[in-house]
């Protein structure tokens, strides 16, 4: 097993930051006690604030040409694991992996609950995966899973998922998540209106199989592996399979399967009015499917979303509380710091979010004042809150400067020795 990072690396790199950290600190509460706004009780909730790593996230990912495998990188779910605790234990705001079935099925699951029990790690939601055949499969997902015009075929996807539930039951998860890559690529291929008869009949018996406490997560994307249409496309048909299914049946977002512009945060309010909102895939993107760390291209999109999300938190809407995941996949950078940084950009957005005077908001937007509505905003986005999130990392045992520690201890050179390239890690994504 590689060795975690030593606690007292992390300390000692703390004590050179601390004194010019507790600086920053009191005067960003200055600044914002000034608006009534108390530091500490932003700073608790911020540390209340998780967001769950994808064990696929942690392999260095690919694209439709290549991948280039990286250093070290995990061969399977207990070094994913592994990985995923050093995110947590420097970031402390990751304590949960959401995994991807197959690829992290393994003979015994109370081993791996015990493994990561041992690591003070949990379980998100389950991701099954009917995009792509597994060896020797009998009935193939090549025209499709949940709608395949061919019964042995969605039966296969149905089994699989039901296996989903039952591997999540021994992991103490209680979501499935489910993404299709159905769809077609030539018009005129796919009859629309049967193909989603196909997927919906196919959901109701998954949906039948959920344990009452579950919520089963719908995810859309536009586009890829099919071209030209594919069956939940967007949030409409998202919604609609939703609430065919019933009240355990949420629409989940995916921040980079929308067209290009899309607004994505009022997606986001329409699904909370209705209590459809399941969860979040967060990454960023420019064009498509991109997987980018999150944040790192429109952190004024993502501080948007989350004004949604507290303003939900703030009236006390009923049936709330979605599920925050990150979801991207790496080719050149380092997945670990990709993750961790990533964590700490949404957990900004919602820090950013929590500040924003909503009182006067609300009055501005009732006087129809649109300027003041969005400085209002903006006032918010732009105010540095880093202070808080490194507080919130020192006092709950993380790293004021998790990348910073990350490099001085070695850890990947150390993996790279340790797990030699086996040419592959278990996550198809090329
Ligand atoms: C898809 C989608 C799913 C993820 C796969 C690996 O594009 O985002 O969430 O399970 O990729
Ligand atoms: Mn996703
Ligand atoms: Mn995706």
């Amino acid at each position: 097993m590689t060795q975690r990072i030593d606690k007292g690396l992390i300390a000692e790199e703390n004590a050179k930051l601390e004194a010019d950290l507790k600086e920053d600190y009191q005067a960003l509460g200055n600044k914002l006690s000034r608006e009534g706004i108390n530091i500490d009780e932003i700073t608790a909730k911020a540390q209340e604030f998780q967001i769950a790593v994808p064990s696929w996230g942690t392999g260095t990912g690919g694209t439709r040409f290549a991948r280039f495998p990286g250093e070290g990188e995990p061969r399977n779910i207990w070094e994913k694991l592994e990985d995923s605790a050093v995110i947590n234990d420097l970031s402390q705001c990751t304590e949960r992996v959401s995994p991807h079935f197959p690829w992290d099925k393994v003979d015994d699951f109370s081993e791996l609950k015990q493994t990561s029990d041992n690591l003070n790690l949990k379980w998100d939601s389950i991701n099954s995966n009917t995009f792509q055949d597994q060896p020797g499969q009998e009935h193939s997902f090549k025209y499709g899973s949940l709608s395949n015009t061919s019964q042995a075929s969605r039966d296969l996807a149905i089994q699989h998922n039901l296996d989903c539930i039952e591997y999540g039951k021994a992991l103490d998860s209680k979501t499935l998540t489910v993404w299709v890559g159905d769809g077609s690529n030539h018009p005129g291929q796919q009859h629309f209106q049967h193909a989603f008869e196909r997927y919906l009949e196919s959901m109701k018996t998954i949906y039948a199989g959920l344990p009452a406490d579950w919520e089963l997560h719908i995810e859309h994307k536009m586009f890829e592996p099919a071209f030209y249409s594919t069956i939940i496309q967007d949030w409409g048909s998202n919604v609609l399979a939703a609430m065919e299914l019933g009240p355990q049946a949420k629409s989940l977002v995916d921040l980079g399967h929308h067209a290009p512009n899309v607004n994505i945060e009022m997606i986001v309010s329409r699904l909370i009015q209705f209590k459809k909102l399941g969860g979040f895939h967060f990454n960023d993107s420019k064009y498509g499917d991109d997987d980018l760390d999150s944040g790192s291209l429109h952190p004024y999109q993502q501080f948007l979303i989350f004004n949604e999300l507290v303003d939900a938190e703030y009236r006390q809407q009923a049936e709330f509380g979605p599920n925050y995941m990150l979801d991207q996949s790496h080719n050149v950078t380092d997945p670990i710091e990709s993750l961790m940084n990533s964590a700490a950009s949404v957990q900004r957005s919602y820090v950013s979010a929590l500040i924003v005077d909503r009182e006067k908001l609300t009055g501005y937007q009732t006087a129809n004042d649109a300027l003041m509505c969005s400085n209002i905003l903006k006032k918010a986005f732009t105010t540095d809150v880093s202070p808080i999130l490194e507080m919130a990392r020192l006092q709950k045992g993380g790293a004021i400067d998790p990348i910073a520690v990350y490099r001085k201890s070695g850890y990947r050179a150390q993996a790279g020795v340790e797990r030699p390239n086996t040419g592959g890690n278990g996550s198809g994504i090329v």
